[in-house]
């Protein structure tokens, strides 16, 4: 997503609405995000290992039997609202295979991955390309932004015929030719085949196109019957991370895929997707969360950058209706977000910042990554063992690891470089 062009297509007005939210004159004027640390309104953060009824959570089984499913709830009814599971009838349509794609280096399946038995049932579209090692191999599986054919140039990628955004490589809302590879930095496909991981993805908009009228066409309305949910039980980023769900529900069935190592990630909102996926679902060696910002990584509570009031009202299809109760308001949360980091414990996770990226507010993602490692340790886990931020392009800590980089807000070779280590370390070992 091009930041900018957003940014002007949502809010072509500034707004200082966030100083007074009552007053819709206001509300329609200048938003000035917080980029000063002295300016940071003390705060204090939820303690993860303090259960609802007051009692001290001092061990993993405590933490895995009453305090994992609390939080879980707690940022259902909030935050992301309710995830459904698997949809009774799903199936899955291996339509094409080439085993001499990008010439000869791999293997290229695409997969419908229908969520019903019928021929009308709601489907997404996975990609994975496999390295051709003959054994099972791990993979890094995640969400793209503007279709399949957008991660590599690879001719035989289906384009996608569903709505996409204003980017480049696309016409009227559709996938064109022209999109081929043009996200391709993004994903360094073969990279990652030259270090033996498969890489999956599919188009976020499979599941529900990125815009306030998205749900209209997406799971959300399409599979009410199914899920037995409203649309409003929920949100964009529950119904993309309910995607990368199914997503592991194929990969657990192909005999080349270890499924015991398939690693999340996403950038930016589909790090947040990605997060709640993986808080989720166990089934997910490790999780990744590039960028993620409010409502991912970055603490709710710290007034830098993006606010959960901006979030929700340029966003307001991303988060269940209760998250705007806290708009203003995050001190009156019953969550913050180090509290989904932890709930990926004892499972590697990486949280990544750009320094270009304020927005994101990169020293709340470091201090999120900082408070969930007490729940690391009660699994006899490191974390990132430093309460002090790194210097930029250095990456610290462990289980839990972090980096800030030089440059943008992206994904970058510098980042896959990182993630490429730290799966190998901490998920292939
Ligand atoms: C921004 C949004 C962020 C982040 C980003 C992205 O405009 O405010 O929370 O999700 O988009 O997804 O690129």
């Amino acid at each position: 997503m091009k930041r900018s062009a957003w940014f002007t297509l949502t809010f072509g007005l500034a707004t200082t609405a966030w100083l007074n939210p009552s007053c819709p004159v206001m509300a329609q004027s200048t938003f000035t995000p917080n980029y000063d640390e002295s300016k940071i309104v003390p705060y204090t953060l939820p303690d993860a290992l303090t259960g609802a009824d007051g009692s001290r959570i001092a061990t993993a089984q405590q933490w895995t039997a009453r305090r994992r499913p609390e939080l879980l709830a707690l940022f259902a009814e909030h935050v992301y609202g309710k995830l459904p599971g698997r949809p009774a009838g799903m199936r899955f349509e291996v339509q094409s295979v080439d085993s001499e794609a990008l010439g000869g280096k791999a293997i290229r399946k695409q997969v419908a991955i229908w969520f019903g038995a019928g021929a009308d049932a709601p489907r997404m579209d996975m990609l994975l390309y496999l390295p051709k090692t003959g054994g099972r191999v791990p993979v890094f599986a995640g969400l793209n932004f503007w279709g399949n054919h957008t991660t590599h140039p690879d001719p035989g990628i289906a384009l996608t015929t569903r709505w996409v955004g204003d980017y480049e490589g696309a016409a009227n809302h559709r996938a064109t030719e022209a999109g081929r590879g043009k996200q391709a930095s993004r994903w360094q496909v073969e990279t990652l085949l030259a270090r033996g991981y498969g890489v999956a993805t599919a188009y976020y908009g499979d599941l529900e196109p990125d815009h306030p009228e998205g749900y209209r066409e997406g799971i959300r309305t399409t599979l009410k019957a199914v899920t037995g949910l409203n649309e409003t039980d929920w949100g964009a980023i529950g119904a993309w991370a309910w995607g990368l769900s199914r997503m592991m529900d194929y990969l657990e069935t192909d005999p080349a895929v270890d499924a015991r190592r398939v690693v999340l990630h996403g950038h930016s909102r589909l790090g947040k997707a990605a997060l709640w996926a993986g808080a989720n679902d166990e089934r997910f060696a490790a999780v990744i969360a590039n960028e993620s910002g409010e409502g991912g990584a970055a603490l709710a509570r710290r007034n830098y950058g993006e606010t959960v009031w901006r979030i929700n009202t340029s966003f307001p299809h991303w988060f269940v209706g209760n998250f705007k109760t806290y708009n203003n308001n995050e001190a009156a949360l019953p969550t913050d977000q180090h509290e989904l980091l932890a709930l990926i414990a004892p499972r590697p996770l990486y949280v990544a910042s750009a320094e270009g990226d304020p927005w994101a507010d990169p020293r709340g993602e470091f201090l999120s990554a900082v408070a969930a490692g007490p729940v690391y340790r009660l699994f006899g886990k490191k974390g990132l063992e430093t309460t002090d931020m790194p210097p930029v392009n250095r990456p610290v800590g462990h289980t839990v690891r972090y980096h800030i980089r030089t440059g943008k807000h992206d994904i970058t070779a510098y980042d896959w470089a990182q993630y490429l280590d730290f799966a190998d370390a901490e998920v292939r070992k």
